[in-house]
Order: structure tokens, then sequence, then C-alpha cells
């Protein structure tokens, strides 16, 4: 007798580890191996393998919401219920004085279809085209930037008005720079996987270094806290010791949005280019949604400069609401006054 207890014990526990009885037929697992895409207006539907008894309850683990009076052997969940980003949705079904669990993954995707723009109407500044531009930013009538790979990091001053070379100091040549933001009167400099920031003064005076225990890519400040990127679809507020305080993902209305890389806090939105690509996207950062996809490829003719790599520099003057954008090894910086910022009132 214990014997046969213990055997159905095991079966049960193995049903319930394997999620065995329940599962979710819509929507279809995707070309995503990590989770399903769920769109605002879907319907989940999971569908219950045992016909003997219909559902008396499903119950949300994680709210503890209970659904009573299914009667259906199929159980239907309006996909509004989630979040935008990532759900780990855990429900328990419960028939025929029986529970059976599910546990899946899933996407919900932006409401908003980002709009399309193209950049028009700009004038170009030169730009040394051995710089690899890892970060760049507009402060005090200057540009700054930095440049990476190990052995050529540097941080540079340009002149906005023409993009000469103002001061350039070459980095330790152990490490690789990447994005670069003023916190206060310091400039702040992260590194790829030396796992180290750095601070510098307005002159590129090295100050002091501290730890940084992930993977830098860019950064930028939004008049509070610094906002930085790790290369996913996250950007991470760091607290002033370089440690991540909180963070949200980015998506649009197809998914997530990964390869994050420079950043610049511009009028609310958080801008980042996407590493691969020569597109520039606008972040609610209250949402995570994208809001703009900003293509800048007709800018640079890639025939006649073969050896310019991706966008990853974007800089904004707010006085004059300037936008400045380059990339790495790319003959010139792109100087743009976007008109939307007067339609917005901003
Ligand atoms: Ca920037």
């Amino acid at each position: 007798m214990f014997k046969a207890c213990l055997s159905s014990f095991m079966l049960l526990s193995l049903l319930l580890l394997s999620g065995c009885g329940v599962y979710l037929v819509h929507p279809q697992p995707g070309n995503n191996a990590q989770w399903k895409v769920v769109k605002y207006n879907d319907t989940l539907i999971y569908h219950l393998n045992n016909r003997k008894f219909k559902l008396d309850s499903v119950v949300n683990a994680s709210n503890k919401q209970v659904y009573y009076g299914v009667d259906s052997f199929d159980f239907r969940w309006p996909a509004s219920q989630l979040n935008p980003g990532i759900n780990d949705v855990r429900l328990s079904f419960y028939s025929g004085g029986k529970k059976r669990q599910s546990a899946e993954r899933l996407y919900m995707v932006s409401d908003v279809e980002p709009k399309q723009i193209s950049i028009d109407d700009y004038e170009l500044l030169s730009h040394d085209e051995a710089a690899f531009t890892q970060g760049l930013l507009w402060h005090n009538h200057q540009l700054y930037e930095s440049t990476g790979l190990v052995g050529e990091s540097t941080l540079r001053i340009l002149n906005p008005q023409n993009g000469d070379l103002v001061n350039k100091q070459f980095l330790n040549d152990k490490i690789f720079a990447e994005g670069i933001s003023f916190y206060g009167d310091k400039l702040v400099l992260l590194t790829w996987k030396d796992g180290l920031v750095y601070e510098f003064d307005g002159k590129l005076m090295e100050k002091s270094m501290h730890p940084y225990k992930q993977e830098g890519w860019g950064l930028t400040f939004d008049g509070k806290h610094l906002i930085a990127s790790n290369g996913s679809n996250e950007l991470l507020y760091l607290s002033n010791t370089y440690k991540i305080d909180s963070s949200f993902q980015v998506f649009n209305h197809r998914g997530a949005v990964s390869y994050l890389n420079e950043l610049e806090y511009i009028e609310g939105k958080i801008w980042a280019n996407v590493l691969g690509s020569d597109q520039v996207v606008v972040i609610n950062p209250q949402t995570g949604k994208v809001e703009l996809e900003i293509d800048a490829a007709a800018c640079l003719d890639r025939y006649q400069y073969p050896n310019a790599g991706v966008l990853n520099g974007i800089a904004y003057n707010p006085n004059d609401k300037i936008v400045y954008l380059t990339g790495k090894n790319w003959p010139f910086i792109i100087v743009w006054r976007p008109s939307f910022f007067d339609n917005s009132n901003n």
C-alpha cells in the first residue's frame, strides 16, 4: 500500500514538474527559443489534455488571482493582463480534484508601432577616420568623444563648429574604452570587458578608477542618474558607485530590441543606436517602448567609404537642439536639427 502511494506520489510529482496535462495552444512557439511573442490583443489559449473533467478553476501563481466557472477543457486568458516585456507566467489548473501546472516565458510586445523617419537637412563636420568611435557627447560648447580598441583607446575633445581636434589623451593601453557621460563635473568612461569605470575631469585628466562588474557599452545621464547599456535589450540605471540600481526592458511592436549600444538622453527620451545597423531608436524611459526609429543609412555612402564601421556616436546640444551623429571610422559627423523638436513644443 505504501509502495503504491509512493508510486502515485512520484507520478504526480513528475506530472507537476513536467507540466504534463495542460499546454499552451496559442500563441505557438515562434523562432525565438527564449520566449513566445504575445501581442496585446491576443488571447492565450491553454488546453487540457484530460477530457474527463472540465476545468474548475485556474490560479495565477504570481498574483494569486483565481478564475472560476471556466466550464470548459480550454482556458482563455486575455494577453492584456501581461506586462510589457518578459513575463514568466505560472498557472495552476484544477479539474476533477487534481492540480496541473504550466510555466511559460512570454514576451509582450509594444502596442506602439514606431514612426520611421530618415535624416534630412543636415550638415557635416570633419571626423578622424582613424577614430573607432565608442561614445560622443556635447558638454559646455565642446564635443567629447571616446574611441576603443585595446592599445588604441583615447578620449578626445572636438570643436563642434568644424570637428577639429582640441585635445586627445591616450588611455591605459590594456583597456578597451566604451561609452562616456558627464556626471556632474566628472567625465565617466566605461570599459568593455575590463571590469572598470574611470572618472576624468573636463580636461581629460584621469581622477579615479572604480570596479564595474559587467560589460560596458553605452552611457548617458538623464539629469539624475547615469544610464548604461550592455548589449542586451535592457537599460540600466546606475548608482553613484556604478552599481545597478534598477533596469528596464526595451521593445517595439515586434519584440525585444537588443544590441542597444551608444546612448544619449535627449528631450526626455533615450536615443540608442542598435549595433549592426545604421538605425537609432528613440525610447520612452517610462515605458521601455520604442517610439521612433531614425534611419541614418542614407547619410553615408558605404561604397565611397568602405572602411566606415557602424554608427556609434550620438550627442546633443540642448541649447540649440542639435543632434550630432557619427560612427566608427566615419569620415564625418552629421549635424542635424530635427524638425520634430519644434512640433512637440519642446
Ligand atoms: Ca552619447
